[in-house]
């Protein structure tokens, strides 16, 4: 039994950990900490076993269970109806029964693992209902929530079947954290709206307690990606993907993403499009490469994304592209760290055009990569990162990306800045990211957790 907990869909012991892991690893290392998770296959529960210094406990999911609880209702109802809806929700009840037992399970694991009093972090959007549950099984524990995905407005909520339950699971929390201000605004709204409770600033009181409410904008490890970024193998590969994609292109976009309908990758694409088609850029001069890392591939949604894309990368390639020398090089692959560091270092203009997005970490790689405060980044208003990294605020290329014109217009005024606006857009940028780590994001909700 340990005195610091960290509960997560997934177990720290992926080949790639992303920011999360890399924020939490070293703070549950130094604390003895202990991780609660599912280890990533179905039927499969290995005994708990210690990795890296943090006490792994694993916890089983059934092949009906992953179809219903990590599918269904985590990734078909609640992961697009917390975006906005831009793909139509699909409710059902044996989802949702899935939900609540494994959410159950979850908090039994993470209850035998804590010591009297210990702190627990549960973390995401697959675990609306652990804190409640936790709390009604130790109420000695202090238990923070983060929801790393936006947080609905109230309007949008109200749609959710047992909606007053998974507000009450999150309010078990002592501290619930969001990426926005607006998103910790929404949840104090609905507890008032749905549960008639009293909020007043960040705080509400229920059932005898006081549960905080404020948002903590998630970062990235910023030490890694320099590091990487100053590597003379990287550097050397970012030379190499220029002189592949033709040395004598003027211009490299990119896009890196889950290949999500969330992310606007195909809005993406059909202004690239419409850019080539209209003249104002040619594949002569330009080339974009877009990562689409393969995700959640089971889910129907996901696959006719996939069919989508495919089908206008194929129709613009065919349309402009010429032998040997294409407009578009669409990666449907998981690359490594150090290659999608290359590919930062390599790209002039980086499209981050998310339709909704709670924080996209892949934004502020691309500003610690460009140690050389080279590169411009073209950054949809529907993000997290858009709070810190905005045109208003020096920043960024600012795009509204439901709007394929002004999508056209921000990539065409990259395209045309010139270096000292360029750069000095890179160096606030720079700033911002720099200052504010996952490191820092960390301390700053377990300080506030107490
Ligand atoms: C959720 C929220 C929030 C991508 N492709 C590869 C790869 N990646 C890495 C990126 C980045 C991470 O995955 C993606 O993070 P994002 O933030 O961009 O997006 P989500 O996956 O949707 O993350 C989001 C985040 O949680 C944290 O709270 O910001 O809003 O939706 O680090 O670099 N990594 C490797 N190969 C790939 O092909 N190794």
């Amino acid at each position: 039994m340990t005195s610091f907990v960290v509960v997560a869909n997934r177990l720290p012991v992926d080949a790639s950990p992303g920011g999360l892991v890399s924020a939490l690893q070293p703070i549950a290392r130094s604390s003895g900490g202990a991780w609660v998770g599912w280890a990533g296959e179905p039927d499969d529960r290995p005994e708990p076993f210690e990795h890296e210094g943090v006490r792994i406990h694993p916890v089983e999911l059934s092949g009906d269970d992953v179809d219903r609880y990590y599918e269904g209702q985590s990734n078909s109802t609640i992961w697009p109806l917390f975006h906005d809806s831009v793909e139509p929700p699909v409710h059902r009840r044996a989802w949702r029964v899935a939900y609540e037992q494994v959410n159950r399970r979850f908090a039994e694991a993470a209850a035998a693992a804590s010591a009297q009093g210990a702190t627990v972090w549960v973390h995401d959007y697959q675990l609306l209902l652990v804190p409640g549950m936790l709390r009604e099984l130790r109420p000695d524990l202090r238990i923070g929530f983060f929801l790393h995905i936006p947080f609905p407005p109230v309007e949008l909520f109200m749609q959710l079947p047992r909606r007053a339950e998974f507000l009450r699971g999150m309010l078990g929390a002592d501290l619930v954290g969001f990426q926005q201000t607006l998103a910790a605004q929404n949840f104090l709204r609905l507890t008032a709206q749905l549960l008639g409770l009293h909020p007043e600033g960040e705080r509400v009181e229920y059932e005898g307690r006081t549960v905080t409410a404020r948002a903590f904008p998630i970062s990235i490890d910023v030490a890694e990606i320099e590091t990487l970024a100053a590597d003379p193998a990287v550097q050397d590969d970012a030379r190499r993907l220029r002189k592949d994609l033709g040395g004598d292109r003027r211009l490299l976009l990119l896009g890196v993403d889950r290949l999500d309908y969330t992310k606007g990758i195909d809005q993406r694409i059909e202004a690239y499009g419409e850019l080539l088609a209209d003249g104002t850029i040619t594949n002569d001069e330009a080339v974009l490469v877009q990562v689409a890392t393969p995700s959640r591939m089971r889910v129907e949604q996901y696959r006719q994304l996939r069919e989508r894309v495919e089908r206008e990368v194929g129709r613009i390639n065919g349309e402009f592209g010429d032998v040997g020398r294409v407009p578009l090089h669409y990666l449907f692959q998981t690359r490594t760290r150090a290659e999608l560091v290359a590919l930062y270092l390599a790209a002039d203009i980086m499209l981050v055009t998310p339709l909704r997005d709670g924080m996209n970490l892949v934004a502020k790689e691309y500003v610690a990569a460009r140690r050389d405060e080279g590169g411009a980044l073209v950054l949809s208003e529907f993000t997290g990162a858009h709070s810190e990294l905005s045109e208003a605020s020096g920043g960024a290329f600012s795009v509204n990306p439901y709007d394929v014109d002004d999508l056209k217009r921000g990539i065409a005024a990259a395209i045309a800045a010139g270096p000292a606006d360029l750069a000095g857009r890179m160096r606030r940028m720079r700033e911002q990211v720099l200052a504010h780590d996952v490191d820092r994001w960390a301390r700053a909700f377990l300080e506030t957790l107490g």
